[in-house]
């Protein structure tokens, strides 16, 4: 019979030996979080160039502030990182699991790094330890993959919710949900995550419940993306400026803003409602809203390209500037902005790609031409980094064509300014 006294003992004292399985944009923060907080944590990664780069205090995340946190909690002895089939495994009391839940080409869930885990997990004994799930899942996924790998041990599910690129929302001050496969693993898991949050730790009845609240946050996100992407196609048929309609609409209490742009990535908000969609099917239900509005937001590179289309002739100098997902972050993944250079090129369009934050390796890499600040017949922007504010004084000049992916500009620059759903002209 399994007891939770000595690991709750255990992890108020500081004493838990915790495994981050999983050191990304969610196991990175989180590991060094929990450094600072002066418990001992090891990092459990998979190649031996991530182990060595984490133990030298590269967080290969190319977010440099990550760098020296990672460095401090190192030198602190707090923080080590291993393989994950390194036997120091079995020596933890306590497993956060942080590895990605992509979707594959089929846009069908891809669990196989959680499979992985629990594999490796169901080689050691588990007996009274803590098994926590961080990876976004749809709900009864924590249940079927982690809920029967060992005997007496304690399963939680508590679904990361970092937002790359902000240094306000960071893991230590969000609000965290939580949900137990009984009340003793909730109680173990909220005495750790408190220890650690400053944020409030909302406890949940049951595993699903987190899984699902997760799906709905992020669903419900994709979905009001979709929405004001719609109507900003509508504003461009009607000749109104969508800014000036969100502006007033945000003076309602019950709206909750959003922007249009040329498309959504990263990997969770286009991702996530594809776990939702998966399990409704399974259920023998549609969600029409939720397939709708992820199609919406794919379309949205196609719909920004054409606004390119209608302005370009062979011979122009073209730049797209900014390829990353999101303003201000240094990640690829599912970028929109992709998927439109992939139709440009399509479409035989000259253009080069300039972003500060990805190297012209990475560009190369995607098959593209590294761009240059200069003056050009078409300028694109694909991600409003904050660098744009001054970048594009040096490429922008009066005869100038902006398409603008993420209404970026406020005034009139160069000839016009095509947005989505606005023109500065
Ligand atoms: N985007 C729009 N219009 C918007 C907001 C976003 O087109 O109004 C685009 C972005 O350019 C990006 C994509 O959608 O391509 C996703 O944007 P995001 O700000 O949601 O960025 P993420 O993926 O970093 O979202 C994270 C998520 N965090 C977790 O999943 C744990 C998400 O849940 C958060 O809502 C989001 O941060 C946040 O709040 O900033």
């Amino acid at each position: 019979m399994r007891e939770s006294k000595s690991l709750l003992e255990k992890i108020k004292n500081k004493q838990v030996k915790i495994g981050v399985i999983g050191l990304g944009y969610v196991g990175i923060p989180l590991a060094i979080l929990l450094a600072k907080k002066n418990f001992h944590v090891t990092g459990f990664v998979r190649s031996k160039n991530k182990k060595d780069a984490l133990n030298k205090g590269i967080s290969y995340l190319l977010e440099e502030y990550m760098n020296e946190d990672l460095k401090k909690v190192i030198d602190s002895g707090n923080f080590s990182a291993k393989l994950v089939s390194d036997t120091a495994l079995e020596k933890c009391d306590v497993y956060i699991i942080c590895v990605p839940t992509p979707i594959n080409e089929k846009k069908m869930p891809d669990l196989s790094d959680l499979k992985k885990v629990a594999k490796r997990l169901s080689e050691i004994n588990l007996r009274g330890k803590l098994v926590i799930n961080e990876s976004t899942v749809a709900p009864f996924t924590t249940r079927d993959i982690f809920g029967s790998i060992g005997k007496d041990y304690f399963l939680v599910c508590s679904p990361e919710r970092i937002d790359p690129g902000s240094n306000t929302k960071t893991t230590e001050n969000i609000a965290k949900v939580i949900g137990g496969v009984d009340e003793e693993s909730l109680e173990l898991g909220v005495v750790l995550y408190k220890q650690i949050l400053k944020g409030s730790v909302i406890r949940v009845k049951g595993l699903e419940v987190a899984e699902m609240a997760k799906m709905l946050e992020n669903t419900y996100r994709n979905v009001n993306i979709a929405l004001i992407n719609e109507f900003a196609k509508l504003a461009d048929k009607c000749g109104i400026d969508i800014l000036d309609v969100i502006q007033a609409a945000k003076t309602k209490w019950s709206y909750h803003s959003h922007h249009p742009g040329i498309g959504v990535g990263g990997h969770c908000i286009p991702v996530d409602p594809y776990y939702i969609l998966k399990l409704a099917k399974n259920k023998g239900m549609d969600m029409e809203v939720v397939k709708n509005s992820l199609k919406e937001n794919e379309e949205m590179p196609e719909y920004v390209a054409k606004k390119v289309l209608d302005n370009y002739k062979p011979g122009m100098k073209v730049l797209v500037y900014g390829i990353t997902y999101k303003k201000n972050v240094a990640d690829l993944r599912e970028s929109p902005v992709e998927v439109f250079c992939r139709i440009l090129h399509k479409n035989q369009v000259d253009f080069g790609v300039y972003d500060s934050l990805v190297s012209s390796g990475q560009i190369q890499k995607l098959s593209f031409k590294q761009g240059r600040l200069e003056k050009v017949d078409i300028f694109i922007v694909g991600t409003d980094h904050a660098a744009l504010e001054d970048d594009h004084l040096q490429c922008i000049g009066k005869d100038t064509v902006v398409i603008d992916g993420r209404n970026f500009f406020k005034q009139k620059v160069g000839k016009k300014v095509i947005g989505v759903g606005r023109i500065l002209e």
